[in-house]
């Protein structure tokens, strides 16, 4: 049994510069564990609702009334008690709540306080925290994950510039880290260098790090992402594939239809185009290629895509069982984007990833636009054997913090 003796959380800012929490959670042996959770832009409607103070304070965005129920309702509750493990903690949290989008106490202070016990147990138990999350899972055999990092950024990330959300880059230099992040610096160098050049402006970066010029539309940032690993003297395919996240959702429109930067297409026209990319270019995924309530084109995304490239879900699923089933059962996708404050638990992140293995999907581990400088991620994409992980680019310390304590896991561990 793990014993809670105190409870406390404060509001700190993210890497956009907005409100989120830190919780701190100190057990009865004095084991101390603090953490911070992140905050998405490009949100999906059937996200866990984060609670915000809607005042004037950080115009709306303060998390002053997360914190106090963090401190106040939740402390009270957690004091003093007892949990066996952290599906039972999870479980007292729901209990807590009472929502479904876990509105009350809010999405983002459930997670803090989760998350919190995540890492206050693993230390009590001595483990690393990505053995923790392992050890959450009925068969545990953690490893390192594939890296995708956004390379170019558009939407809402980029001031909708163009389209699509990002363009990855998936390094294949074997299954180092190390050597998959010493390719990307090229690459990245290399697309510094295009841009200064084609557009005359300096490398202007996004809320994720990745570059962010004036592209015309989607298909040049694409086509200069191609450009950039060609510079930088690596095998398109071979060695160095990409990944788009067209975050589809935010560029729908009102009747159904979707405005692709200049052009206005149905949705089988946007199907068309995003295939006639993975055609083009070695692309190992499209996320969110159609948007979050566009249910009936998304089978026939997936049956197009064929296996050229994996059908990722990330807003049309929410890391929510409900959602993940329904996109099982209707094959509108076989991958998921697993982003753990979408649904607001450790354990509910778990039911959805386990439901997603039990499809054959693959799970590609996700930060949010918003980060802090935890590197809890890092350990969750290694404790959950992600095929993939997205942190975003190599540049600005909250991204790398994750890429990081890769680095640190890597050095430190040999996976079979
Ligand atoms: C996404 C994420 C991360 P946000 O859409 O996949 O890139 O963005 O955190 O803004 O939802
Ligand atoms: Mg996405």
């Amino acid at each position: 049994m793990i014993k809670i003796k105190t409870v406390d959380a404060w509001e700190i800012l993210d890497s956009r510069g907005r409100p989120t929490i830190a919780a701190a959670l100190t057990l009865d042996d004095d084991t101390r564990a603090v953490i911070s959770v992140p905050s998405g832009a490009s949100t999906g409607r059937a996200e866990a609702k984060e609670l915000r103070d809607g005042d004037k304070r950080f115009r709306g965005l303060g998390c002053h009334q997360a914190v106090i129920n963090i401190r106040e309702r939740m402390a009270d509750a957690l004091k003093s008690e007892s949990f066996e493990g952290q599906e039972a903690l999870d479980a007292r949290l729901l209990e807590l709540d009472g929502t479904a989008a876990k509105s009350r106490l809010g999405a983002n202070a459930v997670l803090a306080v989760s998350l919190a016990f995540a890492r206050a147990a693993a230390a009590h138990q001595h483990q690393e925290l990505f053995e923790y999350f392992a050890s959450l899972l009925p068969s545990p055999s953690p490893r390192l994950p594939g890296l995708t990092i956004n390379l170019f950024s558009g939407g809402k990330h980029a001031f909708g510039q163009v389209a699509i959300q990002d363009v990855l880059v998936v390094p294949k230099s074997g299954s180092s880290i190390s050597g998959n992040l010493a390719w990307m610096y090229d690459i990245y160098q290399e697309a510094a260098a295009i841009i200064r050049k084609r557009y005359a402006t300096p490398a202007l970066t996004a809320d994720e790090g990745g570059l962010a010029p004036p592209f015309a539309n989607s298909s040049e940032m694409l086509e200069t992402a191609a450009e950039a690993v060609n510079a930088a003297g690596y095998q398109l395919d071979n060695e160095v594939a990409l990944a788009v996240d067209a975050a589809a959702s935010h560029f729908v429109t009102a009747d159904g239809t979707y405005r692709l930067d200049d052009h206005i297409l149905s949705a089988a026209e946007l199907i068309d185009t995003v295939c006639s990319w993975a055609e083009r270019y070695p692309l190992v995924s499209v996320e969110d290629g159609l948007a979050e309530e566009d249910w009936s084109h998304w089978p026939a995304l997936r049956q197009k895509l064929g296996d050229r490239c994996l059908t990722l879900a990330d807003d049309l699923t929410c890391t929510n069982p409900a959602r993940i089933q329904r996109a099982i059962a209707t094959s509108a996708a076989n991958a998921l984007l697993l982003k753990v404050n979408q649904i607001g638990t450790l354990t509910e992140a778990k039911q959805a990833y386990l439901l997603a293995r039990s499809a054959g999907w693959r799970v590609s581990i996700s930060a949010r636009s918003g980060e802090t400088e935890d590197n809890w991620l890092a350990d969750l994409a290694v404790g959950w054997a992600g095929d993939f992980i997205k942190v975003g680019s190599i540049t600005q310390s909250e991204r790398l913090a994750k890429y990081n304590r890769l680095l640190q896991i890597e050095h430190e561990r040999s996976f079979a």
